[in-house]
């Protein structure tokens, strides 16, 4: 982690030029995302530093953007301040700046307030506002005006996420000479949902400036070629573009769109590495010490976040201690919860929720000093994280929904000693991959209840077994193999091997 002082601030309130931020001739590789890989922190005593917010994008992307002379877009994090373009480690980075209100209409309102939702099926229901769209746009528009005068001639541009799926189409009208890859980090979702969308035609159509569009599996991209077809190839205001769309490709008018799933995963050699340290170890061990020598410690991590169904396994636990299939003398259950979206207002009511569980569950079967459930709303250092990894006998990862979970796969590759268990939602993009855990599906309690048991006292060996599939799994497919597989479909203009879709995963029927 390293902060930047105070002095690589901008004083200036004056209106920060994109034209300003370009550097020489521009760079050859740009990642676009909501977020730099830095936040802009404001100190009590009103001076401002920035802090690096290393995420597995950044790691696996730094060794592309250094031998491009890469360029990140996004925004710092904190709203209403103009910042110059920062030069990190000879990785430049240029902030997007965003009004306080953009933050309330483009980010909390229809980023996290609709498509959020919308793209998870629903678990609550989208808000669909028409300020919320125009301050969307118009923030897509500023990302795509930034990123048009950073990148150089024939520059490749990689945009990220939900929050900027209007950013290709605005880019490829401002810039045609660039190559463009989108990559969706959540679910893209079945048609008799996205069609609720107000604004669906557009939406599709921005993606559709794209030359690869990546998801994670091979259901969001199907869902994605069946919408394209259906929507973009209407008659609109401005005509009608012809749009074919078959075995991952859409034709628009002449120009051929990829689409395919790259299911994204983490550092896990590293992750690995880091989980036998001494130092580690021996925190964890402190911690199973700290925590009353149980015999069994569940763990959950998440985001404070309605998809990731925390309500669900707690619902579980209750009802297992109810029954007396969990005895509350030798079982603890940790929930590490970072706080996230807390201005939105399915957040608030959610988080009461969940702590009134909790409470409820601790009410019931704690005894003075041993809660059985140990909840933190707090965001944990890494090192710490790794420890709870590394000391739970079961890590329990329940959503509804979830484009892919990277929890899941960093508990597997901290678990060299083959030791835990993981149970885990069919309901999440990582399920395809990792078949040997316990899955469970999560709107069936029952369900949950039988995964938890069985992955607390099955044999010793059958854990073990599945354990070690697991880590092949994980261990064989990182996230630099993610990025490689995108960026080398974008610059060869194919969709390669595995991330082809088969005849089958695009029959309608299945
Ligand atoms: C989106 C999609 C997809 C969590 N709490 C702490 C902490 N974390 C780290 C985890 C993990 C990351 O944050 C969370 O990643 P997930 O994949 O689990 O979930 P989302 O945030 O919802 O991510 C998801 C992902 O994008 C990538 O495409 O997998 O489906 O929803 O790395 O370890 N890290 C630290 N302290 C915490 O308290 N240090």
């Amino acid at each position: 982690m390293s902060a930047y002082p105070s002095d690589q601030r901008r004083s200036d309130a004056g209106a920060q030029s994109p034209a300003t931020a370009r550097h020489g001739a521009g760079s050859g590789f740009v990642v676009v995302a909501n977020r730099l890989p830095v936040d802009l922190q404001q100190l009590p005593d009103g001076t401002t530093r920035w802090k690096r917010s290393p995420g597995g994008l950044v790691t696996a992307l730094e060794p592309v953007l250094r031998n491009n002379n890469g360029a990140w877009v996004g925004w710092a994090g904190v709203p209403d301040v103009d910042l110059d373009p920062i030069v990190e480690d000879g990785l430049e980075l240029h902030p997007v700046p965003l009004t306080a209100t953009e933050v309330s209409d483009y980010y909390e309102g229809f980023s996290n307030g609709t498509l959020w939702p919308l793209y998870h099926d629903v678990i609550v229901r989208p808000e669909y506002r028409r300020h919320w769209w125009s301050a969307y746009v118009e923030v897509n528009r500023r990302f795509a005006e930034y990123t048009a005068k950073v990148a150089a001639e024939g520059a490749t541009v990689w945009v990220q996420d939900y929050q900027l799926q209007l950013v290709p189409k605005m880019l490829r009208m401002l810039r045609p000479d660039v190559t463009i890859g989108f990559f969706l980090h959540i679910p893209f979702p079945p048609v008799e949902l996205f069609m609720q969308m107000p604004w669906r035609t557009e939406i599709i159509e921005g993606l559709l400036g794209s030359d690869l569009i990546g998801f994670h599996l091979p259901g969001g991209a199907q869902n994605f070629l069946y919408l394209a077809k259906r929507l973009a190839g209407q008659p609109t205001s401005r005509g009608t573009v012809g749009v074919r769309s078959k075995l991952g490709v859409v034709q628009v008018g002449f120009r051929t769109v990829r689409v395919g799933a790259f299911p994204i995963s983490i550092a896990s050699a590293e992750l690995d590495e880091q989980s036998r340290r001494r130092s580690v170890r021996e925190r964890a061990a402190q911690i199973r010490a700290e925590l009353g020598n149980p015999k069994h410690i569940l763990l959950g991590v998440d985001r404070l976040d309605y998809t990731k169904g925390i309500d669900i396994r707690l619902a579980a636990l209750e009802e297992l201690l109810r029954e007396g299939r969990v005895d509350p003398a030798d079982t603890v259950m940790v929930q590490l919860a970072t706080p996230s979206r807390e201005r939105v207002q399915s957040y608030i009511q959610m988080r009461g929720d969940i702590e009134r569980q909790v409470g409820r569950i601790n009410g019931e079967f704690a005894r003075v000093g041993y809660p059985v459930v140990h909840y933190l709303h707090r965001p944990i250092p890494r090192e710490e994280l790794l420890a709870f990894f590394v000391v739970a006998d079961a890590m329990l990862v329940t959503p509804l929904r979830d484009g892919m979970n990277l929890v899941a796969k960093e508990y597997v590759a901290s678990h060299s000693g083959l030791n835990g268990a993981l149970v885990l939602s069919e309901f999440t993009g990582a399920a395809a991959e990792l078949r040997q855990a316990y899955l469970c599906n999560p709107h069936d309690l029952d369900s949950v209840e039988d995964a938890i048991m069985a992955a607390l006292t099955d044999n010793p060996e059958t854990r073990r077994r599945r354990m070690r599939a697991l880590r092949r799994q994980v261990l064989a497919h990182d996230v630099d193999r993610w990025a490689r597989a995108f960026l080398d479909a974008l610059a060869q203009g194919q969709v390669a091997g595995s991330a082809l879709l088969s005849d089958a995963d695009l029959d309608p029927g299945r």
